[in-house]
């Protein structure tokens, strides 16, 4: 016991937290054989630096983001949905597993509902309207951002897969690379390979979580933080052949909302609803195919002895629509499209799983990772840390009760996008499209879930109406 306890103080002052050995057991084997030589400098060294304060743990980074992952298309909300799962045959044991290890997020949202314009509050902590990044042909140029932050502190910086923001080559404030430009294709993707054009064989996930790995793997005894971008599930989507004849004779049940048609596509109804669909099929054949590659990831930090430094964090960049409304794609403020599974993972610091209710939101998750690493931004953060929330019991540290949600109009599809705001409360929804003031929409979310009755033009909502109203626009010119 004596000599475990001088080693791990040997370990904690002489590499500090900075450089630490990440794999404990061949220092222990070295230690016990040199030990009768090596306990007086041992012991001289952590005289010496008895007095000198803890150096803050640098804990590991490592977030993945997917494209368009809805929130319930995770095998632990539908079993947790019960009779009410709408894809009950559904299963992420990958994701499950990072759920049940750590922290869920119940009620988790994107400000914006739009590839770049949300990768870009992953990386700032700030909303479109701020940083700027309002449609997805935008290139992000800013290095206020977490990974610039910590690069310059010390971290080890990789980006991995997916970035889009239009054609970009450059991945600002991270520096290694193996990604894709725009939204690649799912076979045999063409890469950029730290400034080089890479061919690559296979299914595009699969690439991208080696290349993910290897960095994992080359930087495991220094602090290392990346992305891990994947395309899945986005469209045109094709499912890795493992996948491929999965859950193929599964009938989709049409949504209740189907035919409760959005105001905008009131002109263009849907048609009938198709249980079979090979395209809805393919979001679940690909989820499931990414959820390997999640275990994959999981699997190497625990191989290496890593798990308890590093803060995983998995989001969706946006939600979904799956027929809702008469909608697919995203961009507009209904719950399938706003809603994402966001999970977090840090066992040094929260060792207890987790599942928390309160709104939490995208922009929250860059001061969050600042935060968690000991940092402090050095830039305007409209999010808020998550680690004070998670630290206490809930209920007991106070909490937003709403946020601002937004969507621009998008100058390659202007005929079917439009600006469009939104505040959401933990109790309503208010919704407005300035250029047409007819599709004012107001939802009581604890009686209509599913957003099916608009109140916004019923005389007794008029007061609220115009207090969300003035809240919304008092918000936005903040
Ligand atoms: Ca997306």
């Amino acid at each position: 016991m004596k000599i475990m306890f001088l080693r791990d103080l040997f370990r904690s002052r002489l590499f500090g937290r900075d450089e630490r050995p990440r794999s404990s057991a061949p220092f222990r084997a070295d230690t016990r054989a040199a030990c009768p030589y090596l306990l007086p400098v041992v012991l001289g060294l952590a005289a010496a630096c008895a007095n000198a304060a803890d150096a803050p743990r640098k804990p590991n980074v490592l977030v993945i983001i997917s494209d368009d992952h809805r929130y319930d298309a995770l095998g632990v909300v539908q079993r947790e949905l019960g009779e009410k799962a709408n894809y009950p045959f559904f299963e992420t044991p990958s994701l499950d597993r990072l759920a049940e290890s750590g922290v869920r997020f119940r009620n988790a949202f994107v400000t914006h509902s739009l590839c770049s314009p949300s990768r870009a509050t992953l990386l700032t902590g700030q909303p479109s309207r701020r940083h700027g990044i309002t449609h997805n042909a935008q290139p992000f140029t800013s290095t206020d951002t977490w990974p610039a932050l910590l690069a310059k502190n010390g971290w080890t910086t990789g980006y991995f897969g997916k970035w889009h923001m239009g054609e970009q080559r450059e991945r600002p404030g991270f520096e290694e690379q193996a990604t894709f430009l725009g939204q690649g294709v799912y076979e045999d993707c063409p890469f950029l390979v730290n400034g080089r054009d890479t061919a690559t064989k296979g299914w595009v996930d699969d690439v991208t979580t080696d290349y993910a790995m290897d960095f994992i793997k080359k930087h495991r005894d220094v602090p290392f933080a990346m992305v891990v971008g994947y395309k899945t599930p986005h469209d045109k989507r094709t499912p890795p052949p493992r996948h491929a004849d999965k859950w193929k004779d599964h009938a989709f049940p049409e949504p209740p909302s189907f035919h409760d048609v959005a105001p905008w596509r009131q002109d263009n109804p849907p048609k009938a609803w198709v249980p079979k669909s090979p395209d809805r099929l393919a979001y679940f054949q690909t989820l499931a195919g990414m959820d390997d590659n999640i275990g994959r990831l999981l699997d190497t930090l625990d191989e290496l002895d890593l798990t308890d430094d590093t803060l995983v964090i998995y989001l969706g960049d946006n939600g979904y629509y799956l027929g809702e409304h008469g909608l697919g794609d995203k961009r507009t403020a209904y719950e399938e499209s706003i809603r994402i599974p966001l999970l977090l993972r840090y066992p040094r610091q929260l060792p207890d799983p987790q599942m928390r209710d309160e709104m939490v939101l995208n922009l929250d998750l860059a001061a969050t990772i600042i935060d968690l690493c000991g940092l402090a931004p050095t830039w305007e953060q409209d999010g808020r840390s998550l680690q004070p929330l998670l630290a206490a019991a809930p209920g007991t540290v106070p909490w937003r009760t709403s946020f601002v949600y937004e969507n621009f109009e998008d100058p390659a599809y202007p005929k079917v996008t439009f600006d469009l705001a939104a505040l959401r409360t933990t109790t309503h929804k208010y919704v407005e499209v300035p250029a047409h003031p007819e599709w004012t929409q107001l939802f009581d979310l604890r009686t209509d879930p599913l957003e099916m009755t608009n109140l916004a033009a019923e005389p007794s909502s008029a007061e609220l109406v115009a207090k969300m109203k003035g809240e919304l626009a008092r918000e936005r010119k903040e």
